[in-house]
């Protein structure tokens, strides 16, 4: 039984806990991308890796201690299969309870949060509970290990978006001091988040103030649950900075807020794809969120969740070509959120 107050108000954090968690991978420059972005201040390069002998997915992050204020995170895709890098917020109450468990932070969101997501949903993606259910459970066993998740709440804080298998990605945002904990929660092909197989890292947030000012964008969108996703003006081949403005925040059906994610098509008249592209999205359906998007498309990154209010900013590098905005939620195009559009020459 859930209480009646966590299922209210503490479903946007249990939307936003809801899944998974992330690493952070420090580090590796691989020679596929451009190697300046570590002598830029306020950069962190995080490199996604699979590790084939032990079926691990894994973050490496180029520092685990940042100063506060505005980071780009250099979302560096070293691998087969498609990444994202989503950043929570852990409330005080959270570090109070490891400490108090004598467990290490991970340690401690790991078992109160990642593992019952996994254990929980594997009879559901088999078909042996309900949606109902599952989630029923979920919540108990977080609430069992992990109150604090849903209140006071993880908080979503963005981070890279969706980027396909060997392609980059950057994103700013701000993080004030804190403990931060990211996750992928992408899918391998035996319904096993990465979150749970290695993807799943602490990222500390120091008093140090960054100094670093926000970027200056080129264009502002603004996403929300009753008008979407909206752009002040068409985007230009070249390097575009987007400001993304969070003008509100829900949970959906699938337990989670929206987010902003762009993706290359061959094609944006494509409506078949459209909808393939959208119902993969959707982690609760057997062989969504797995290892790749389907079709030709290709993820360029985007921002993942954020709370109400929160901005970030997308730096994008287009070509000419056809794009889709998509928010990773059920039925995008119910809610504008599904929008192709052109970058000419
Ligand atoms: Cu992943």
């Amino acid at each position: 039984m859930i209480p009646i107050k966590l299922l209210t108000r503490p479903i946007n954090q249990f939307v936003i806990f809801t899944l998974f968690f992330v690493l952070l991978f420090a580090g590796c420059v691989e020679n596929n991308e451009e190697a300046t972005n570590t002598d830029i201040d306020g950069v962190i390069e995080v490199t996604a890796m699979h590790d084939h002998v032990e079926n691990l997915h894994l973050f490496e992050l180029s520092s685990k201690e940042i100063p506060s204020g505005w980071t780009t995170f250099q979302f560096n895709n070293a691998s087969p299969v498609d990444h994202f890098f989503l950043i929570y917020r852990v409330p005080d109450e959270g570090i109070e309870a490891a400490h108090a468990a004598g467990e290490p932070l991970l340690d401690h969101w790991f078992q109160g949060v990642t593992e019952p997501f996994q254990l929980e949903f594997n009879p559901f993606v088999k078909g042996d509970i309900d949606y109902g259910e599952f989630t029923d459970n979920l919540v108990g066993a977080i609430l069992e290990r992990a109150p604090w998740f849903f209140d006071p709440g993880a908080a979503a804080m963005g981070g890279p978006g969706f980027t396909a298998a060997w392609a980059t990605s950057k994103t700013t945002v701000h993080l004030p001091p804190g403990e931060y904990v990211v996750e992928c929660y992408v899918k391998d092909e035996n319904e096993v988040f990465h979150s749970y197989i290695g993807m799943l890292e602490q990222l500390t947030v120091t008093g140090e103030d960054s100094e670093i000012e926000k970027p200056v964008p080129t264009s502002r969108m603004t996403i929300s649950s009753t008008n979407g996703i909206q752009l002040n003006e068409e985007l230009h081949a070249g390097n575009n900075i987007i400001e993304i403005i969070f003008e509100d925040q829900v949970s959906y059906a699938h337990l989670l807020g929206h987010n902003v994610q762009l993706a290359k098509l061959a094609d944006k008249n494509d409506e078949e794809l459209l909808s393939e592209l959208a119902a993969w999205m959707d982690w609760r359906h057997p062989g969504s969120l797995v290892d790749r998007a389907p079709g030709e498309a290709e993820f360029l990154g985007g921002t993942m969740e954020m709370t109400e209010g929160a901005t970030a900013y997308f730096h994008i590098d287009l070509e000419p070509g056809d794009y889709v905005w998509i928010a990773e939620i059920p039925d995008p195009a119910d809610h504008d959120m599904l929008k192709t559009f052109t970058v000419g020459n």
